[in-house]
């Protein structure tokens, strides 16, 4: 059998046992003027979900080499999705209430 095959043959047994798993979601709060948890271990490629639960307005911000993110204004009620695909740690921020702050840990 030759390398790309049993290379090919590899990655069909990770996909059957499961290996290479469905994105997780994680689902963050926003009530006075905090994360929710304020920390996160994660995958890459899972998401985070912020969900404003304040009677304010956010704005959540990510300033990373590999994750540059603004939501705008971030409404009461109204969630942001934030999609982690590099392994890193990252801070997330609102820009108004800059004592916010969630980190995320995105490890393989
Ligand atoms: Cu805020």
């Amino acid at each position: 059998m030759s390398r790309i095959r049993l290379a090919l043959a590899g990655l069909l047994a990770l996909t059957a046992t499961g290996a290479l798993a469905e994105p997780a979601v994680h689902e963050v709060s926003q009530h006075g003027k905090a994360f929710h948890p304020d920390t996160l271990t994660i995958a890459p490629g899972d998401r985070v979900v912020l969900h404003n639960d304040d009677k304010r307005v956010h704005n959540i911000r990510v300033f990373h080499p590999k994750l540059d993110f603004n939501s705008g204004k971030q409404e009461p009620g109204e969630p942001v999705t934030i999609t982690f695909d590099e392994p890193g740690t990252y801070y997330v921020t609102c820009g108004i209430h800059t004592q916010m702050e969630l980190k995320v840990a995105v490890t393989p």
